[in-house]
């Protein structure tokens, strides 16, 4: 099949390539598993039970001229450090899907929702779940499969949505109209993005600018992301036809930013502003703010280690088992980061281009965490990453 193959949307369920049910791991996992047993024997060897400052996350200036030091939080688990706040309250909006990946809202309160591992895009409204659509050209694996969505910035008038799946050649973005309860007029804007069974990427969001973010991963090929010329590794921006958006940091290409290892989140907050998230390896995972032309420092360095070639995270987790952070939304001033290994749900305090101490919520209760969204109503969506036994869960900060 060639990379250009246009894709055919079922609407119906059990056509096309089926992926296994069971629950994806990260291919960190072992790395993580490490990490944390390090934590555990440094806590033992230390003899402390409280103010683990090895796990806690830390925050930085993006400016790497910044004097910033890392904030010496007590552990996120303590009830004594500062800026608590009161847990959030959460309902249930579907309580069984299989990997929900994204979400994207509708003009008319229904939601499409993706679902990585089958390929299919559900509707889902009044917590009824119904497929619109299955992607026959995607091939789940590992971390692939049918990832991101995103509603066209004028999708009351062109009804374009656009998905971003690994396919059998190479992760890509496709537009489709989605009218009547169906997706039809599947036309691929961007190919050759290339694929693994990890560092995939895949979140797609508009910016306020009205033009495409795609997060990509390196695909583990440590060459691409301080490649400029190649597609993974980056944020890109294109518009709604894949091209290179106009003011793009370097003329005619996609690339926004680079040096990153596998973007999951994208979120703009008010002042458009544009925050990133993104596992590290088995250390500092990180958000970003963004800016047109940044390296993020992937595979060189991580973290925020001020080094002057590179844009420091603006938080950084040690222990990706504490966070991995994945989907973003920034509601009420704060950016809200579904964590997958970490099992909880950050709120990080925004102030100008400044990140405060992210405070955890939700710790252990519902499972790994993919996606986090900003619904209309200003709620947040959260989607869990539990298999077969997913949920979408509706949180509403206190
Ligand atoms: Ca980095």
């Amino acid at each position: 099949m060639g990379p250009h193959a246009s894709t055919r949307c079922s609407t119906h369920p059990g056509t096309g390539t089926r992926a296994r049910p069971s629950p994806a791991r990260d291919s960190r996992a072992s790395g993580a598993a490490l990490a944390a047993s390090l934590v555990l024997v440094s806590l033992l060897l230390g003899g402390c039970t409280a103010g683990n400052t090895a796990t806690s996350p830390v925050t930085s200036t993006p400016s790497s001229s910044s004097s910033a030091s890392p904030a010496s939080s007590p552990s996120p688990s303590s009830s004594t450090g500062p800026a608590r706040t009161a847990e959030p309250q959460v309902s249930t909006v579907v309580d069984r899907i299989e990997t929900p990946w994204a979400v994207a809202f509708l003009p008319d309160g229904g939601a499409l929702v993706t679902q990585r591992n089958p390929a299919t895009v559900s509707l889902v409204r009044d917590g009824a779940v119904t497929e619109v659509g299955h992607i026959d050209a995607a091939r789940p694996a590992g971390e692939g499969g049918l990832l991101g969505i995103a509603l066209s910035p004028t999708f009351r008038t062109d009804q374009r949505v656009f998905l971003f799946y690994t396919a059998a050649e190479d992760n890509r973005v496709e537009s489709f109209r989605y009218a009547d309860g169906r997706l039809t007029d599947g036309r691929v804007i961007l190919s050759g993005i290339t694929k693994n069974t990890t560092h995939n990427g895949g979140r797609l969001a508009f910016g306020p600018d009205g033009f495409l973010y795609i997060g990509t991963g390196d695909a583990q090929d440590r060459s691409a992301p301080q490649n400029r010329t190649a597609l993974n590794g980056k944020i890109l921006r294109v518009t709604a036809e894949g091209q290179p958006a106009p003011g793009n940091p370097v003329p005619d290409s996609p690339v926004y930013s680079y040096g990153h290892r596998n973007v999951q989140g994208l979120a703009w907050d008010t002042a458009g502003r544009l925050w990133a998230t993104e596992f590290g390896p088995t250390v500092d995972d990180e958000v970003n703010l963004i800016r047109a032309g940044g390296n993020y420092g992937w595979p060189e360095v991580t973290g925020a280690p001020h080094r002057s070639e590179y844009l420091d995270a603006a938080v950084v987790w040690p222990s990706t088992a504490d966070s991995s952070p994945s989907g973003a939304a920034i509601v009420d001033g704060a950016l809200w980061v579904g964590a997958l290994r970490g099992e909880r749900l950050w709120q990080i305090p925004l102030d100008g281009d400044r990140a405060g101490e992210p405070v955890a919520h939700l710790q252990g209760r519902y499972g790994r965490m993919r996606d986090v969204e900003r619904a209309p109503d200003g709620s947040l969506w959260v989607l869990t990453d539990n298999g077969t036994e997913s949920a979408i869960l509706r949180v509403t900060p206190s």
